[in-house]
């Protein structure tokens, strides 16, 4: 309440962070290591009684995400109040969260995410602050009392939107920022027409219809097909989330030509893209603004960030789906639309293919709106997520609008809170850090686990770190074990794979490895091969059948090794089911290798790639997203590097890439691709992985197999170095110690400088220090 009143009266520049998703994972442990009372927590339980961690165990964890980009918005809305800076997060109030993950019979079950049964404690909910929101109709010009001739949307139906607010604490600060919820609602005077002409059911079904729109998270991968209500909640929340702001202004600042000094909006993706349409209507249409002024606000208001190249991820809207749900929207889509191909053409004289590819609607088959192109021209800033990535996105991607507007384009890589993937996820190396630097002041300033780094040689620390790596590996043992069944030894290599499943990310890839060394051991060849773990862990978008598969057969490639016992001293698999925040923090501090390896160009960034290796895990992996940055940083010669570069994985492809000369020419890829087709995984059914299968040996979009014999090569590398105990610790060490820039306080950092033009205003405690 009182950062609220702070930045209120002193009239504080905000971000306003723009999410369809948060996944922010529990929130008690964060919180207590924020205000710093955790070892006091700890005691005062113990007094009554109580034991911390099995309460902190107990916690539901709100999953209002699909992945990195929810989990990047959850640890952006900490740093920004670790970093002092005012802001406020808008998103969804999904009463249904990601589903949850079963495993059964080896395939992925989907269950309802009922994360709000026993209530939430962490939100407050604000009555007064509801907005109504409309859908359909049509609009209609007018003249005003000035005389001037004016457009309007009668919308067919109105919906509210109630605030629901959770407060996001920094570290060791008094500040806290809002993240705010909007629950979609019936209008209170539900359709009393219908009522009284004897339609009950007809009234309380419009009420179901509105509640409906707030309801669940869309789980991302899906098919086009259905999505209508993912349209209706983007508005709705964009809406909510405007008129919020509109109202902000009006009781704080005063006049709206003031607006984009006061707050800038960042579009998380396209998901909100719609803000950029709805800011100009309500200035337009409720605020009488010209279209010149509205414009100028508008376009100063907002930033971007792209997240994905993946073109079956960049949104477009079908005309007559926007038409019928945003007509108001789609008239001012379409002028802004003629003001900048007008600008496009004055620049480049008779380039009509590229007034046709810039566009923000695509024509030719069925027209539609590209959400992006909106986004990029209603925006004054336009970033991507890794240096790689922001490259790709001026190179590729928005080429055109790169070479319009070279100045618009940035790079901010993407980090992660340190406080939640390593002070609460991690304690043991945690207090190994404070107690070798004499400082716990690298968890608000990440860059100085540097001073690590002068005590790389020292063999106590080594020692030391070794038990803090074994212990974790114990918990995760036993956790699993409870969990699976599947018993892991923790003097094996953990190597760990846990992202979201998708073609891109080649989980199949990690499948061949382990075939293989399944078929060495067999084959009495073991020589080369350490002990290992191999662990995954991700779910897979429900109607995403290939990424299903791939789990399917992880599971039956471990029901065959695991029961095994010639092979099963050597190698284990194991699937972490549900993987979430909360399951995260108990693998990232027990991996010892972590699988970075997406075919390169088509990981945007990674957020789990910095998480690992802040946990001392060593990585192995392509030069894709972020990983190239995390290379450079931890050196070279503690990475194990494979795989082609995105130049030339393009280069392969435009050239003729033939995955079947591969599979012919290499026998033992033949002989493992063979095993999977033989039914020895699958109790003798030769059909169930063939699509799999075949799609490698035929189409391999995502280059596996071309990328299958680096990838062997380097696991031996990775072995070999494992043996070598000492050589391993310290590349573990530097790991962690030069991970420093990783942190999401550094990329807050960067936007506020150099996008935002944001200010820090710290807020002094009321009534005593905090930590
Ligand atoms: O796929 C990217 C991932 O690489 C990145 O780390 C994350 C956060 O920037 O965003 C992911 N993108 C999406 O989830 C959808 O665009």
């Amino acid at each position: 309440m009182e950062s609220a009143q702070v930045f209120k009266t002193s009239h504080a520049r905000t971000v306003c962070y723009l999410s369809a998703e948060y996944l922010l994972g529990p929130h008690l442990a964060g919180n207590l290591v924020n205000l710093g009372i955790t070892e006091t927590a700890r005691e005062v339980g113990e007094e009554l009684g109580l034991d911390l961690d099995a309460i902190l165990e107990e916690e539901e964890e709100p999953g209002l995400g699909n992945g990195g980009l929810g989990r990047l918005a959850a640890c952006f809305m900490e740093s920004l109040s670790t970093c002092h800076i005012p802001a406020i997060g808008y998103g969804i109030r999904y009463e249904f969260g990601i589903f949850d993950q079963a495993i059964e019979d080896g395939w992925q079950v989907e269950r309802t995410d009922n994360w709000l049964r026993n209530g939430n404690p962490w939100e407050i909910p604000r009555p007064k602050i509801r907005f109504s929101v409309g859908y359909g109709g049509y609009t209609e010009s007018y003249r005003d009392d000035k005389g001037r001739s004016r457009q309007r949307w009668q919308p067919a139906s109105v919906i509210n939107g109630m605030a629901y607010d959770t407060p996001i604490l920094g570290y060791g600060t008094a500040n806290a920022n809002l993240l705010r919820l909007w629950k979609a609602e019936a209008p209170a005077s539900f359709d009393f027409q219908a009522f009284n002409t004897g339609d009950y059911y007809g009234a309380v079904y419009a009420n179901i219809q509105a509640e409906t729109i707030s309801k669940v998270l869309y789980p991302n991968d899906e098919p086009e097909a259905g999505k209508e209500l993912r349209l209706k909640q983007q508005y709705f929340f964009v809406s909510c989330s405007m008129q919020d702001m509109i109202r902000l202004h009006l009781n704080t600042v005063g006049p709206l030509e003031t607006f984009a000094d006061k707050f800038v909006a960042q579009l998380n993706d396209t998901h909100p893209a719609l803000a950029v349409a709805e800011l100009m209507r309500l200035l337009l249409d409720e605020h009488a603004m010209n279209w010149e002024q509205a414009w100028d606000i508008t376009h100063r208001t907002f930033c971007y960030t792209n997240h994905t190249l993946l073109p079956e991820a960049l949104e477009t809207w079908s005309v007559s789906l926007f038409e019928r749900l945003l007509p108001r929207h789609l008239e001012i889509v379409y002028e802004i639309n003629r003001r900048f191909l007008d600008e496009v053409r004055m620049r480049f004289l008779g380039d009509e293919a590229r007034v046709w590819r810039m566009s923000l609607i695509a024509e030719g088959g069925e027209r539609r709106v590209r959400m992006a192109n909106l986004a990029v021209v209603g925006s004054r800033a336009v970033n991507g997520v890794a240096e790689l990535h922001s490259a790709l996105v001026k190179a590729t991607l928005f080429k055109d609008f790169a070479e319009l507007w070279p100045e618009r384009f940035h790079n901010v890589t993407n980090g992660v809170t340190p406080r939640r993937f390593m002070v609460v996820a991690n304690p043991r190396l945690s207090r190994l850090i404070t107690a070798t630097c004499g400082h716990e002041d690298w968890i608000r300033d990440l860059e100085r686990v540097r001073e690590l780094e002068a005590h790389v040689e020292d063999a106590g620390l080594q020692e030391e770190w070794r038990a803090v790596k074994r212990a974790a590996k114990q918990d995760l043992a036993e956790w699993m074990n409870q969990a699976t069944g599947v018993r892991l030894d923790p003097e094996s290599l953990f190597d760990v794979q846990a992202k979201r499943f998708h073609e891109y990310k080649r989980q199949h890839l990690k499948v061949l490895h382990i075939i293989r060394c399944y078929q060495r051991i067999k084959q009495g060849q073991s020589q080369d091969l350490v002990p290992r773990a191999f662990i995954f862990g991700g779910k897979a978008a429900p109607g995403y059948f290939m990424a299903k598969l791939i789990i399917k057969l992880i599971n039956a490639v471990g029901e065959v090794v695991n029961n095994d016992p010639q092979v099963n001293g050597w190698i284990r698999v194991a699937f972490l089911p549900d993987f979430n925040v909360k399951n995260g923090q108990r693998l990232y501090p027990a991996a010892d290798l972590s699988e970075q390896i997406s075919l390169a160009g088509k990981e945007a960034s990674g957020t789990g790639n910095m998480k690992f290796s802040m946990n001392g895990a060593l990585t192995i992996g392509t030069l894709d997203g972020a990983n190239v940055e995390i290379r450079e940083a931890v050196g070279a010669e503690n990475f194990f590097l494979f795989g082609m570069t995105a130049e030339e994985a393009l280069q392969r492809q435009m050239t003729g890439y033939r995955p079947w000369e591969i599979y012919r020419n290499d026998a033992e890829l033949k002989s493992d691709i063979d095993l999977i087709n033989s039914g020895l995984f699958s109790h003798g059914d030769t059909q169930l992985f063939r699509p799999l299968t075949d799609n490698l040996v035929n189409h391999d979009p995502f280059m596996v197999l071309a990328d299958y014999r680096a990838y062997l090569d380097c696991q031996k590398t990775v072995s070999e170095t494992y043996k070598d105990t000492p050589r391993w610790t310290r590349m573990s060490i530097l790991n962690v110690a030069r991970i420093g820039r990783f942190s999401s306080d550094r990329a807050i950092r960067e936007y506020a400088a150099h996008i935002w033009k944001v200010t820090p205003k710290l807020i002094e405690p009321a009534g005593g220090d905090v930590a």
